[in-house]
């Protein structure tokens, strides 16, 4: 394969670049923070881009785009290596600069992110970049070595075909002035490439996988929760595909800005309740999971979730009672809200009352029987019956601050999500799951919930025809959805089939749609389905 002079240098600029990341990624996984710069940047990006990436973020950011954001840095970079190393082949101290800057870049992400320690990632961005410029500096010089044989090859070429004398001034003199030198040059350049980006791979990856294990997981394995009396088993439809009344944690979706969820060691942790209160305290890990005798089911939503869509779920949550530890605090009476804040810097806001109206408001040590899963916040987290998760439901928490209602606006906030965050009443069709069915009697199944005051009705119409009331599962509590369930004479044809649910005090969701920003999605559930005769 022919290839220009600069594809080359790019390629070593490239290749240059990822042994810097996989530099930095060794010297971050084996000092004792361990934070990766790349997540830095990534969580910086996160951070940083405000609503215009924000509100389609918040759910992308959940599942599938967390990869997709931190292979987009190492492409950039590479990129930028590229760059480096065509720029580095006229002037080579473009190379040194070019890494430095981005070493530079990687400290300044990292100074902002609470989960990095800025000296640490000075230390593994240096010694990247170090790594970096040498390395593109070695393949530059392999790549001038091969250029200026296969110029002299040339030119001897030229000499015995012209009888002219050797060209001078053409550098450093050759090693070797043989035609085939130049090819030799080149194949010991991409091999050094294939040296140098298997080396950065194994670096990136090895110390990672094998050098430490989580913490927190070694942590969460020797938890012993206080025994408490389990909450009854509800009578639930027999109906496949019907989510269950309890979401199994595996199951639960997951919803956070973290791009690498957050190792607590609940040794080193700590809860601190202050800001306006008489006797600000802190509470450790031990102590907290003692008090954690408190048991209730509560269903968390997302205001993300879509109307049909699966970012919610029911679980039974075990903790403390968040008004048992702000009294112990003394709340001032001037103070209207509650921010929940996180070891990752994210914040939830919500009124003070509700700590104290009654309702479900735990911090949290356990889910469904089990010290929280790292994914849902461990070692603590809020949960808060009736509010959306994005005000309320800080997992890994580390502070509770009171504060005035204008005194502060959590994460979400300025980035266009509205301030209060009530959980809307909707309603989900689960079954069937596919778009055709066979004529006859079809189970249709779902959930439904409201805010914090149970769901007292759910209807479902086909074709717009009449409503028809299903038939409503046991709940634990008016915290919880509940599964409905009604059989359905299937004719052949295609049918639209909607449900709509109506809660505790009466209200029934409203037809309206309206997208998930800013204060969570509304309209009903409407799934047409195709029915074919025998
Ligand atoms: N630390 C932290 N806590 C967080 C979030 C976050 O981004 N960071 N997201 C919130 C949002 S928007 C939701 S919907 C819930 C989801 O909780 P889950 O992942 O346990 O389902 O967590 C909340 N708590
Ligand atoms: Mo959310």
């Amino acid at each position: 394969m022919d290839m220009t002079p600069r594809s080359l240098a790019a390629i070593a600029g490239a290749t240059s670049a990822a042994v810097a990341l996989g530099t930095a990624e060794a010297v971050a996984a084996l000092v004792a923070d361990g934070r990766s710069l790349v997540v830095s940047v990534g969580d910086g990006v996160v951070d940083g881009s405000g609503a215009w990436l924000a509100r389609p973020a918040i759910e992308l950011l959940g599942s599938a785009n967390k990869p997709t954001l931190l292979t987009g840095i190492v492409v950039v970079s590479l990129a930028v290596g590229a760059l480096a190393g065509i720029g580095a082949r006229r002037r080579a101290w473009v190379g040194p600069v070019i890494f430095a800057a981005f070493a530079a870049l990687g400290v300044l992400a990292a100074g902002e992110d609470p989960l990095a320690d800025r000296s640490q990632a000075a230390v593994a961005a240096g010694l990247g970049a170090v790594a970096g410029a040498a390395v593109l500096w070695f393949l530059l010089r392999l790549l001038s070595a091969s250029a200026t044989s296969s110029m002299a090859a040339t030119a001897v070429a030229a000499d015995a075909s012209t009888g002219a004398g050797p060209i001078a001034g053409t550098g450093p003199a050759p090693a070797v002035l043989d035609p085939a030198a130049g090819g030799a040059n080149r194949r010991a350049f991409f091999g050094w490439v294939g040296v140098a980006g298997a080396t950065a791979g194994a670096l990136a990856v090895a110390p990672r996988t094998w050098g430490r294990q989580s913490t927190a997981e070694q942590a969460r394995e020797t938890v012993v929760l206080p025994g408490v009396d389990e909450p009854p088993a509800v009578a639930e439809p027999e109906v496949a595909d019907l989510s269950s009344y309890i979401t199994p944690n595996d199951d639960f979706f997951r919803i956070d800005t973290a791009l690498v969820i957050p190792d607590v060691d609940p040794a080193g942790w700590s809860l601190t309740i202050d800001g306006m209160v008489d006797r600000p305290f802190e509470i450790g890990y031990d102590e907290l999971v003692e008090r954690s005798t408190t048991v209730a089911p509560v269903t968390l939503a997302c205001v993300s979730n879509l109307v049909g869509g699966h970012l919610v779920g029911n679980a039974v949550w075990q903790g403390v009672p968040l008004g048992e530890l702000l009294a112990e605090a003394g709340v001032d009476p001037a103070a209207t809200q509650i921010v929940g804040r996180s070891v990752d810097a994210f914040t939830v806001g919500f009124p003070t009352e509700v700590a104290f109206d009654g309702r479900t408001a735990l911090v949290a040590t356990a889910m469904n029987g089990v010290p929280l899963p790292r994914r849902h916040g461990f070692p603590a987290r809020l949960v808060v019956s009736g509010l959306f998760g994005y005000v309320s439901a800080t997992k890994w928490l580390s502070q509770i601050e009171l504060t005035t209602w204008e005194g502060y606006d959590a994460y979400w906030v300025p980035r266009g999500w509205s301030k209060e965050g009530p959980i809307l009443v909707q309603s989900r069709i689960d079954t069937p799951t596919t778009r055709s069915v066979r004529a006859g009697t079809v189970p249709l199944a779902g959930v439904a919930w409201g805010p914090g005051v149970g769901i007292s009705r759910v209807e479902v119409r086909i074709d717009e025809g009449p409503w028809m009331e299903a038939e409503l599962g046991e709940t634990l509590s008016d915290d919880t959805w509940v599964q409905w369930y009604l059989p359905w004479e299937a004719t052949p044809g295609q049918h639209d089939v909607e449900v709509r649910a109506t809660d505790g005090l009466g209200d029934t969701q409203t037809s309206e749609r309206s997208p998930t920003a800013p204060s969570g999605a509304t309209g009903w559930h409407l799934r047409t389905i195709d029915v074919f005769a025998d």
